[in-house]
């Protein structure tokens, strides 16, 4: 074996050998327990980076150490292939999405496979592929039958020049985050899944979840964000009607002292007419339509309104109140409207020291006396009702359930519940997607395409303009078509799916990548799912993990699934940091770009920057690929396991890649090195042992138990790690003086290969093989720690005499201070020091010191 390591060798031998092997090829066996550990699958940007590194690594270990423990192992990879970048690199370049997506699944696919990644390739999919996608139109339709889904016109954020519909997240301060131009409200009719019906359930299960990071959980609820109330009915004064208006608090009802209403609420160009509020509520409407939803609702947003002139009166004091338009106020939560209760909610608080409309204090905490003219603040906590009729001197939690029990008597109003999640819109004006299967007929309205005419493929054949994307509703050889009822010309939709969709039941595909008489082979669905392990990032925390969910009871309920939750375990790795650095001339700079602190460019001092998440923007940024051609990917994967617990943050250091690498070096060296005699020797198989090999190995026993426990229990590769590192450093410097001795190293160095394998596989399978084992370790079961050498029968102990060190003795583990005392005073040399002194103080550290103090 060449005492040298060449990790480019050894890894290219190897990804070879197990991707000929299909040695991580899995089928359904029922005999075996099953284990299905999956990667949140990537996004074919071009090349992975430092992120994917680091998940996929992590998976990497579980999978390679679950079939170790005798697991049938689950570990698929695939391609999340529709969306924006695709097409914006078409715009950009004019290379057609296809083509741009495609070439870059194939060079990334290379790169995972330069990782050694133990995927089932059989497995791979790309929710691109008509047949991937054809199941999840079916779905649609399935969906369709079953009002899962639906069309409705609603207001969306338009951007004119990127032709396409905005998130509330991406419009900042009314313009475009892609382009700058200004966003219009539109009126366009969209698909809907009907994720709301499953509110309850979805939040019912976050209670259900022990494998899931309480965070995430947290997280969930808040989206789902149910809030238990009731809905009043104010009528409007002087006129006909009334507004309903949702609230959490009916305890403060009697402490209304105005209304206020979303400028979308439909009343509100009714309600000023004629009061000469008219031209003020108008501009104030168009001005707070432009704001993004995001920022009106934000707490430190400014709270701005207008007048309607118009009234409406509080149903329990009969009282007239001021009707406003406000911007805090959003159509889509509750019903537009709000009860406006300066004294005890703090927005309102804020409107009416603006505006100077009263406050009246309702609730008063106990002990205190709220003064409504020096209040700084609302006094949203708990307390007693007062000034509130019937209901004074109630504790408010009690009042709450009071007031709606009496709205109810009387009919103006009832408790209800309401949720802050929306149905799902999965409608894209883009060309790059699924196609929404369903064909709008003149006649027949919205058709569904038949089943037996799925796929509705995308026209991939398509010639595009420089500079922009075509939509599909530009395309007439797409669009155009005959209405499978009537058989007149008809219009195919145009829309295509969020890509949300494809990536909401990729997990359960994967059980039967190549199925094609269904979208879901039961009997193998049945066996793999749920997933046992997925792992992610935290950016995925709420979206697609809530839709991953709701999908998976659709499918429950449509009979496709027999789980209720796809994912039983959930880990969120940290992210991938790096010092930023920045030159005053040149700007953000790469790390190859600045040299002992200065721009390699102009020699200015370099600017040191936090610490930040690796991005392409900051330059701070370390190319995977580098790395692998630098050190080869098992330091890559020792360095991402060892630099961080995988849920914290990890923040790249080019001294710990050095260590890595210089770890993998030594244990090359201490193997290969002694290679030759190693082969000879059997592993120590049990019997007496005494000295140093008994030592060695227990240490090598005890260091099995700990990883074993940091592995299964916690995932903490990272002391894992650091313990074999330890375990190695004793090996080195043990020198075998017999056959036994010979045995235990060679014991020891079969759990280190054993134990690193799952982190360095190439590197443990060269030695392991050097070793002259005849199956490789893919094959090999992790290994079993012996009892009977981890038992101490001796410790160690510093004996000292006025602090000074005079003796080590070994006395039993479980001795106590006096024995320990005995046996020290009957160490020669320990006596030669108290002899003739007096004893006036013995410390006593357990298991480690005593300290003999004489005068
Ligand atoms: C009166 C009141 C008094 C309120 C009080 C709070 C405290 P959550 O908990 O998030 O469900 N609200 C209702 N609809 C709204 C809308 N469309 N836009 C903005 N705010 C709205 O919040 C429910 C509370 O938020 C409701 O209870 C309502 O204000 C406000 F001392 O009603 B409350
Ligand atoms: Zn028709």
């Amino acid at each position: 074996m060449d005492s040298r390591y060449h990790p480019e060798q050894i890894e290219t031998k190897w990804q070879r050998r197990w991707l000929e092997d299909k040695t991580f090829r899995v089928t359904e066996d029922p005999d075996r327990p099953k284990y299905y550990v999956l990667e949140m699958f990537p996004y074919p940007s071009g090349r992975i980076h430092m992120g994917h590194v680091r998940n996929y690594t992590i998976g990497d270990v579980v999978a390679r150490y679950k079939r170790m423990r005798g697991f049938n192992v689950l570990h698929p990879m695939g391609w999340d292939a529709f969306g924006m970048p695709a097409e914006n690199a078409a715009i950009a370049s004019g290379v057609h999405p296809a083509k741009w997506t495609r070439e870059n699944i194939a060079y990334m696919k290379r790169q995972l496979q330069r990782m050694g990644f133990s995927y089932d390739w059989d497995r791979e999919l790309a929710t691109c592929d008509p047949s991937y996608y054809r199941w999840e139109q079916w779905l649609f339709l399935k969906m369709l039958e079953n009002d899962l889904v639906y069309r409705k016109t609603t207001t969306v954020n338009w951007c004119e020049t990127c032709a396409t519909v905005l998130a509330n997240e991406q419009v900042e301060q009314g313009r475009c985050w892609r382009c700058g131009d200004e966003v219009a409200e539109k009126e366009l009719p969209g698909w809907f899944f009907r994720i709301t019906r499953y509110a309850d359930e979805l939040l019912e299960w976050t209670d259900k979840l022990p494998g899931w990071p309480p965070q995430v959980l947290t997280m969930q609820r808040n989206w789902i964000g149910k809030s238990h109330g009731a809905e009043v009915t104010f009528p409007l004064a002087d006129r006909e009607g009334s507004i309903t208006v949702f609230t959490t608090r009916p305890d403060t009802l009697y402490g209304v002292t105005f209304m206020s209403l979303a400028a979308e609420h439909p009343l509100v160009a009714e309600l000023s007419a004629g009061t000469g509020q008219e031209a003020e509520v108008r501009a104030f409407v168009e001005r707070v339509r432009r704001q993004d939803k995001i920022r009106r609702t934000s707490e430190d947003a400014e709270k701005e309104g207008v007048f309607t002139g118009a009234y409406c009166v509080n149903p329990l004091t009969g009282e007239r109140v001021p009707i406003y338009v406000a911007n805090f106020v959003l159509m889509e939560y509750g019903t537009g409207a709000v009860m406006a209760v300066p004294a005890h909610d703090q927005r309102d608080f804020e409107f009416a020291r603006k505006y100077g409309l009263p406050i009246r204090v309702v609730i008063e905490p106990e002990g205190r006396t709220l003064d409504p003219d020096t209040m700084t603040e609302a006094h949203e906590g708990e307390g007693r009702m007062v000034r509130s009729g019937p209901f004074d001197g109630l504790p408010n939690r009690e009042g709450i359930r009071a007031v709606i029990r009496y709205l109810e008597e009387k009919g103006i109003g009832r408790g209800t519940v309401n949720y802050r999640l929306r149905d799902w819109g999965i409608s894209r004006q883009r060309y790059w997607g699924a196609p929404i299967p369903v064909i709008h007929c003149g006649d027949c309205g919205v058709v569904p395409v038949p089943e037996e005419d799925l796929p509705v493929v995308l026209p991939e054949d398509v010639e595009f303009p420089q500079g922009r994307v075509l939509p599909l509703a530009e395309i007439p050889s797409f669009y155009e078509t005959t209405c499978p009822r009537c058989g007149r010309p008809a219009r195919r939709e145009t829309d295509t799916m969020d890509t949300f969709v494809e990536s909401s039941w990729y997990f359960a595909r994967f059980s039967c990548a190549d199925h094609d008489g269904g979208m879901l082979d039961r009997k193998r669905v049945g066996y793999w799912m749920p997933v046992d392990q997925y792992i992610g990032g935290i950016e995925h925390a709420v979206l697609h993990l809530l839709y991953a969910r709701f999908y998976t009871k659709v499918l429950r309920d449509l009979g496709l699934v027999d789980v209720d939750e796809p994912f039983t375990n959930l880990l969120t790795q940290g992210m991938v940091c790096m010092e930023t650095h920045r030159c005053p001339e040149h700007g953000w700079l790469l790390p190859e770009e600045s040299q002992d602190g200065r721009c390699a460019r102009c020699g200015a001092e370099v600017i040191r920057g936090r610490v930040e998440k690796m991005s392409k923007s900051k330059k701070n940024v370390v190319d995977p690929e580098h790395l692998i051609e630098r050190y080869g990917a098992d330091t890559a994967r020792l360095f991402s396991l060892f630099a961080a617990p995988p849920e914290k943050d990890l923040e790249w250091s080019e001294e710990g890649v050095e260590g890595a690498y210089r770890f993998l070096r030594r244990v090359w060296r201490l193997v290969a090195d002694n290679a030759d005699w190693l082969r000879q020797t059997a592993p120590f198989a049990g019997g007496e042992l005494t000295g140093p090999a008994r030592a060695l190995r227990r240490k090598a026993h005890e260091t099995l138990q700990k990883v074993t426990s940091d592995i299964e229990e916690r995932f903490h590769f990272n002391t894992a790690i650091a313990a074999t590192m330890e375990l190695v450093n004793e090996m080195a410097g043990f020198s075998p003086a017999s056959d036994t001795d010979r045995q235990v190293l060679r014991e020891a160095v079969d759990l280190v290969l054993l134990m690193l394998s799952p982190m360095v596989p190439h590197m443990a399978e060269e030695l392991w093989e050097g070793l002259g084992h005849d199956r490789p370790l893919s094959e090999a079961r992790w290994p079993q720690v012996d009892p009977e050498a981890l038992v101490r029968d001796a410790i160690t102990v510093v004996v000292q005499v006025n602090g000074k060190l005079r003796a080590r003795i070994q006395v039993p583990p479980d001795a106590d201070e006096a024995a320990v005392r005995e046996a020290a005073l009957a160490e020669e040399n320990v006596r030669n020091h108290v002899e003739g002194k007096t004893l006036v103080k013995t410390v006593w550290v357990p298991g480690r010191l005593v300290n003999l103090v004489v005068r």
